[in-house]
């Protein structure tokens, strides 16, 4: 029996619907048990127990009213998931699809990547099943003011500093800080991805797709290989993938592919991101729409994003987006580097795929950690109540990338699992928020 096992059966036992929340913490506990061999300390502190659980899970009722004078009632969370290392700090995800399961699970990746930026920032998680597509501004507005009428009570910029995520943009942050700044009669850095006249931080928009290619990059160069002249997909349309085509691009590649949950597109002469950009930022359309500019390019209904044939594959849109057999495509059409974008977005058995066929694959906790390190950088300004260029901000981002490849790449080497950059994103994470839990004593 593996050592960890036992720790398996008690998330079974508590979350036996979670299956979001089993599958992320299946895939860490796979990776942990040479850890859990090497060090029996950890076991023997309830560690792994602690790890599991949510030190706060808040649950609560978020009614507003619609442009129609209709009540209309959602569910708001906050999973705040780990605090060792430093404040809870995750973004909040606006999406019909949301529940406690996918709350936790993201709350429970985001402890590991927030360790892996080097900065001191705990993991939680929020949202609601509050579906912003095709409200007006009034009603968004609504909704956040109610949303953060009973959040503002559980954060701070010492205990809780949420930020964005699916559905959550500059918009609903503005419309968030607007209603925490009014509750409380205080000006801090309660939120990230605020406006730049208000105390956001430059690069916080391009953060999260820009550090996936600086991370891709590191990875292939560590491959004597690079972005250039390469075939790219990047999933989704939304703020990870804008900005991962836009990098992918100024490195040097081609992008062909792009898709929201609706359809694909393909452009085999490389997408027009302005075209993109305006559809997506400016007037919250729909991907199908780009055709109606560029004659050459298709649109299809429909997941066969990944049966384009491509080099490297940027799933950028959400969990579970890329199954086993869209695996086995890619593998097929000669992918060599799998990097994610999203939360979670590759199945357990496409990484499998990725990792018997030697596909270079970067889970997403590593290779999307740009988000959350500009987050921090982002909180430091606040502190110091300055405000850095975007070639500082930029530059720190860089180097926060580069310095997670190499200490994932470093991990798993030293665990003798070369080149399982998951095994290494999910040592490292873990030794730091242990180390730091040890340390503190059983809280
Ligand atoms: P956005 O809301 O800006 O964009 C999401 C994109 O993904 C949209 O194009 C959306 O299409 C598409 N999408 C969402 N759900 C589905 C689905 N079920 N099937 C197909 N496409 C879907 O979100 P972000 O770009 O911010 O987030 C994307 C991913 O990146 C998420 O997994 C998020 O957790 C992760 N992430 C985000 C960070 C950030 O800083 N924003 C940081 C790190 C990770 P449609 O418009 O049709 O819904
Ligand atoms: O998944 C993520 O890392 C984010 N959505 C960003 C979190 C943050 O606090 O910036």
């Amino acid at each position: 029996m593996a050592k960890l096992d036992y720790i398996k059966e008690t998330v079974l036992r508590r979350n036996p619907n979670d299956a979001e929340f089993i599958q992320a913490v299946d895939e860490v506990l796979l990776s942990l048990e040479k850890v859990a061999q090497k060090h029996p300390e950890y076991i023997e502190n309830g560690i792994f127990e602690r790890l599991i659980e949510p030190e706060r899970q808040i649950v609560f009722r978020v009614p507003w009213v619609d442009d129609n004078g209709k009540v209309q009632v959602n569910r708001g969370y906050r999973v705040e998931f780990n605090s060792a290392i430093g404040p809870y700090k995750g973004g909040l995800r606006f999406h019909p699809s949301v529940n406690l399961s996918i709350i936790k699970f993201l709350g429970f990746e985001q402890c590991f990547k927030n360790a892996l930026t080097t900065l001191p920032m705990g993991g939680g998680k929020g949202g609601s099943d509050f579906d912003p597509k095709g409200k007006s501004d009034g009603e968004v507005m609504r909704f956040c003011q109610s949303f953060m009428t009973e959040l503002y009570r559980h954060i701070g910029q010492f205990t809780d500093v949420p930020a964005g995520d699916i559905g959550v943009g500059g918009r609903e942050i503005g419309y968030l800080f607007g209603q925490y700044k009014r509750i409380q009669n205080e000006f801090t850095g309660v939120l990230t991805g605020k406006g730049l006249t208000w105390g956001g931080s430059l690069a916080r928009t391009e953060a999260t797709g820009y550090g996936l290619c600086y991370f891709t990059e590191a990875m292939l160069n560590d491959k004597q290989d690079s972005f250039k002249g390469k075939t790219v997909i990047v999933s989704g349309s939304g703020n990870v993938a804008i900005y991962a085509v836009e990098k992918a691009t100024q490195l040097g590649a081609r992008v062909v592919a792009m898709c929201d949950s609706a359809g694909y597109i393909y452009d085999k002469n490389g997408i027009d991101l302005d075209t993109v950009k305006n559809i997506k930022e400016v007037r919250r359309g729909r991907i199908k729409e780009y055709v109606q500019d560029h004659a050459d390019a298709q649109y299809h209904e429909g997941t066969g994003i990944w049966s384009i044939p491509c080099d490297i594959a940027l799933p950028c849109a959400t969990q579970n987006e890329l199954n086993e057999q869209d695996a086995e495509m890619l593998i097929k059409n000669g992918v060599k580097a799998v990097c994610e974008g999203a939360n979670m977005p590759c199945t357990p058995k496409a990484i499998e795929r990725f990792q018997t066929n030697h596909v270079l694959y970067a889970p997403g906790k590593a290779s999307n950690a740009g988000g959350v390190a500009v987050s921090g950088l982002e909180m430091s300004q606040n502190s110091l109540r300055m405000a850095w260029s975007f070639e500082e901000v930029d530059e720190k981002l860089q180097q926060i990338m580069n310095e997670i490849y190499r200490t994932v790449a470093d991990t798993a080497k030293e665990y003798d699992m070369e080149d399982n950059f998951m095994a290494g994103a999910n040592i490292a994470g873990f030794l730091k928020v242990a180390q730091a839990m040890m340390s503190q004593g059983i809280v």
